[in-house]
Parts: C-alpha cells; structure tokens; sequence
C-alpha cells in the first residue's frame, strides 16, 4: 500500500498525507452521509474553550468561531461503520504500524464557512494517552482543503519528543503552553489537502490549524488507530481492554488480562 519512502517519511517527521485514498465515489457517499448525520443529529458550537482562544483570535472573532463535532458517525450511518474497516486506510495505518490494528475513534471535526474554528497547538495524545507510542491518527478530507480554510499544520518531527506537558482543566482543551508553542514562533507545515486525501499523523505530533475563512465547509473526520497491545493510561491492568480489531488478530499475551 504505502511505499519504504513514505513510511521513512512517517518514522521521521510525525506525518504523512497520501493523496486519493478515498475515491470521489467514496468521498460523495461519505460526504452525503454525513451530512444527513449533523442534519438529524448534530449542533454548532464555538468549537474548543480554553484562554488559548486569547492569543489565536482577535477579540471580536474570540467568541463568534462555528464548529461541528460528530463522534460516532457509524452510531447513525451504516456507510461510516463500513469505513471503519476501509482497506486502504486500514492497509497503509498497517504499513504504519503492523499488521494487528485496533479501532480507537471516530470524530468529525467541521468547521463551518465564514469563521470555522481554529484548533491550538497540542498533541492528540492527552485526549486518549496509552501506554505506547504506535497510535495513529488519520485525518480523511470530506471537503477541499486549502490553506485559507485551516488546513492542518504539523510540526515536523516534533512526535520524536513523546508526550508533552499541556495545559488542561475543566475550562480548556488540553493544549501546549502558550508562552512556548504558538504560530508565531514555532515554524510548521502546512498541508493543504483535497477530498480524498489523508494525512496521517502520530498522536505525540505537535499540530494545530487555523480558522476557516473561506465561504466553503471544511470538513474532515479523524480516525485513531493503534497497535491492540496498547492500552489506556490508567486502566485497570486486571480489566478486558478491547475494541473492534480492523487488521490481524489480536493475541491474548497473558492468561489473566487481554
Ligand atoms: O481538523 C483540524 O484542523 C485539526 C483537528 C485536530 O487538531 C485534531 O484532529 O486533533
């Protein structure tokens, strides 16, 4: 699926996009879906909380950005549980990381024309830290994607430091210090993308994307896969850690806990 160069290119920047993962005939059914789902089910909010918003948004923008998240597509859309186990997405996570894949999540994060919420500098491993470091994160483009509507920015090998200290609290997303993280300072990658395309991203890559300005949605859904040895921080070594297994098989490496 994946050629040794781009897999290379994963291990040493963090990241990879791979263009037309998901063909237009896909991309249609999947798109149409999904907006039947946030037309049945979903809400706009102003998108992540935090004071972070202070130093990313000017003050009449601070309050006044649009976002959709959906988790869980495939609760409400057969064709979003059908994708869970899309064979080139699952094949080149495999590449990524080995044959045996676990399914983590599924969320769409939209961000709705005219003022589309940014996101702040962070990880995604404070959301759902495991103990490991092969989790991926893929981010499928439903919509064009250019510069003007947020694609996203990486930081190129910015995952070979592992999990980062954030700042978190019931007021805020987690999300890297701003006195030491922020766009102004520190250089990333944009990534423009088409729909179809997807990048692929360690869940340690420092990332972050900027309001959508354009008269478009930009929509995007994140899948998080990871190796089915892994498990969540803190979870209680004696309980079952399972979850829908895409590629492989799982092995029951200890009698007492798989
Ligand atoms: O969709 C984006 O632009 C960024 C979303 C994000 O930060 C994430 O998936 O963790």
């Amino acid at each position: 699926m994946l050629s040794a160069e781009q897999v290379e290119f994963y291990r040493q920047n963090g990241y990879l996009k791979v263009e037309s993962l998901f063909t237009a005939d896909e991309i249609e059914e999947l798109g149409s879906e999904m907006v039947r789902v946030i037309e049945n089910w979903g809400s706009e909010t102003i998108g992540w909380q935090g004071p972070w918003r202070d130093r990313y948004l000017v003050e009449e923008e601070r309050l006044n950005t649009k976002a959709v998240f959906m988790h869980n597509p495939h609760f409400y859309s057969s064709a979003w549980g059908r994708v869970i186990f899309h064979q080139r997405l699952v094949g080149a996570v495999q590449d990524l990381i080995g044959e045996s894949v676990q399914w983590h999540h599924t969320v769409l994060h939209a961000k709705p024309p005219e003022l589309g919420t940014p996101f702040p500098m962070h990880q995604d491993y404070p959301f759902y830290p495991h103990d490991g470091l092969d989790f991926v994160d893929c981010l499928v483009h439903l919509d064009d994607t250019p510069f003007e509507s947020g694609c996203l920015e990486v930081v190129p090998g910015s995952h070979h430091a592992g999990p980062l200290e954030h700042i978190t609290g019931s007021d805020t997303a987690p999300h890297l210090p701003i006195d030491q993280y922020h766009p102004d300072f520190i250089e990333t990658v944009k990534i423009p993308a088409l729909a179809g395309d997807v990048i692929f991203f360690s869940y340690c890559a420092i990332h972050w994307s900027d309001c959508n300005r354009t008269d478009q949605w930009r929509k995007s859904i994140r899948f998080g896969y990871h190796t089915p040895d892994m498990r969540p921080i803190n979870h209680d070594p004696e309980a079952p850690y399972n979850n829908i297994v895409v590629g492989g098989f799982k092995s029951n490496r200890s009698s007492s806990s798989n």
